[in-house]
């Protein structure tokens, strides 16, 4: 059995190491949500930045709900491996821009120190969409959200992201501390200015001037991120011991792509992120559109329908002519919606992602890219649906995408197994859709009615609404595969 990955001594010449000293490079950045994506994504960017430029911007992580990271991660001093598979090949890095991770359920303390420490000028956040705690009918704080009550009642001890993001503002002020960047990283519409609004609202109720200092001195930048990270696996483990020789728990497998345009806005300085390929623009909306309806749009819809057409992973549909055709379609009807994207020629950055999501080496469960389907469907399928029924363009793609993730809701299989749905919105889907499994009609007034859900404009056109039953029927009666194969034909 291999030695643990725990210095950069004696690994392959084959593996890339951090082209900075390590010990020289102080904290600079705290980041919440540990995952599997920050560590092939913004971590990588960081390890560069401090490769060609140096700067005290090493990285302190955060999990806030679980400890797995921190101990895997910990006992490597930081250290880890990003696979990065296309085809036959696979290379491997070894990245040294974690100092550190904390996990916020057993050292809330010293999370809060971090936060508020002068020489931490940026928090930056992956912690999906669900971790911000919004409600999407009102674009503010979801106040039935337990840990939201939570900690609006005890802000002093916090369990919620924003909570945690507040608690340590206000120590920072306390303390004289400068004020610094919240980078939000999350695949959401505006996420800066989502993630300013909820601190902000939160603030108000414990402190105006608190509210006030933070509209002063803290940046909210918006961000698009992208760069296809499937969770670890054994596999992943197994694979990045052949390629360093040392066990590594903490290892992520990724994809060659990887994109990141970042609004040019910081409060306290930044790495230099450009050395990792990093843009700095003046607004990210037009590319985080498009990602969010070309890609993720696409994303979910694969998901849906290819996990209940059986199909394990992304790469598994992409070898499906079928699917193929209706991910082709899906990304041009996606694209029609969106303004010109400077830089970016649609038809090329498609071509791209038919490669991307076939990529032979990257196992991708649509299972995994299906959780959590009522935060992800407004911003990937409702938007553009909205833009292209308003400009009388094609309704298909998106009333496909929204028929499979109904039937999907239902929670089992065409041959009868059940599985578990991952949203945080489960219990009122299920009580949407009890006892109408095989009313589409029902379960698509049903579901279309759910607050927030959906925009209103959306809700009440009933091009789409009908679009969307005739799919489900279709679905229903002659069963998915069926359904797939008839949405397909020209
Ligand atoms: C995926 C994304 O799980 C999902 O919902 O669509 O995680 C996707 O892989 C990334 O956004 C790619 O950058």
């Amino acid at each position: 059995m291999s030695a643990r990955l725990t210095t950069l001594d004696d690994l392959p010449a084959t593996v890339r190491m951090p082209g900075f000293e390590r010990r020289e490079r102080g904290a600079g950045i705290v980041h919440l949500g540990v995952g599997a994506f920050h560590r092939a994504h913004q971590a990588v960017y960081t390890d560069d930045a401090l490769a060609r430029s140096g700067g005290e911007w090493m990285i302190t992580g955060v999990s806030l709900r679980s400890c797995d990271v921190a101990d895997s991660i910990n006992p490597q001093s930081g250290l880890y491996t990003v696979l990065v598979r296309a085809g036959e090949g696979i290379s491997a890095r070894v990245v040294g821009s974690i100092a550190t991770v904390l996990a916020a359920p057993r050292e809330p303390a010293q999370v809060l120190d971090a936060l508020a420490a002068p020489s931490t000028r940026i928090v930056s956040l992956t912690v999906t969409e669900k971790g911000y705690g919004f409600d999407p009918a009102s674009g503010g704080l979801d106040r039935t959200r337990p840990e939201i009550i939570a900690d609006l009642a005890t802000p002093a001890r916090p369990t919620s992201v924003v909570g945690y993001l507040v608690a340590g503002l206000v120590r920072r002020r306390a303390r004289g501390a400068p004020g610094l960047t919240v980078l939000s990283c999350d695949n959401l519409p505006d996420n800066g200015g989502l993630v300013r609004r909820l601190v902000l609202e939160f603030v108000r109720e414990l402190d105006r001037d608190l509210a006030d200092w933070i509209a002063e001195t803290v940046r909210f930048p918006s961000t698009m991120v992208d760069r296809i990270t499937p969770a670890t696996s054994d596999e992943t483990l197994a694979e990045a011991e052949r390629a360093t020789g040392r066990v590594d728990k903490a290892a992520v497998e990724t994809e060659p792509f990887s994109q990141w345009v970042i609004e040019d806005d910081f409060a306290a300085g930044r790495p230099d992120w450009e050395a990792g390929g990093a843009l700095f623009v003046a607004s990210v909306a037009p590319y985080e559109k498009m990602k969010l309806r070309m890609l993720n749009g696409a994303h979910s819809m694969i998901a849906y329908a290819g996990f209940l057409a059986g199909h394990v992973h992304v790469r598994d549909a992409m070898a499906h002519g079928a699917m193929r055709v209706l991910v082709e379609r899906h990304l041009r009807d996606a694209a029609r919606t969106l303004e010109p994207v400077p830089g970016i020629v649609l038809p090329d950055y498609a071509a791209r992602l038919m490669e991307r999501f076939a990529n032979p080496a990257i196992a991708h469960r649509t299972e995994q890219i299906a959780m959590d389907g009522t935060q992800k469907l407004p911003q990937r399928i409702f938007e553009p649906a909205l833009a292209a029924y308003e400009a009388g363009w094609p309704l298909d793609s998106f009333a496909f995408a929204t028929a499979m993730w109904l039937r999907f809701v239902l929670g089992r299989t065409e041959d009868g197994r059940a599985y578990a749905l991952r949203d945080p919105r489960a219990a009122a889907l299920a009580a949407a859709t009890d006892g109408k499994s095989g009313d589409a009609g029902g379960l698509v007034d049903a579901v279309f009615e759910l607050d927030g859900l959906m925009p209103g404009r959306l809700a009440q056109a009933r091009p789409f609404r009908d679009a969307v039953e005739t799919r489900l029927v279709r679905i229903l009666e002659k069963g998915v595969d069926a359904a797939i194969a008839r949405e397909a034909m020209p």
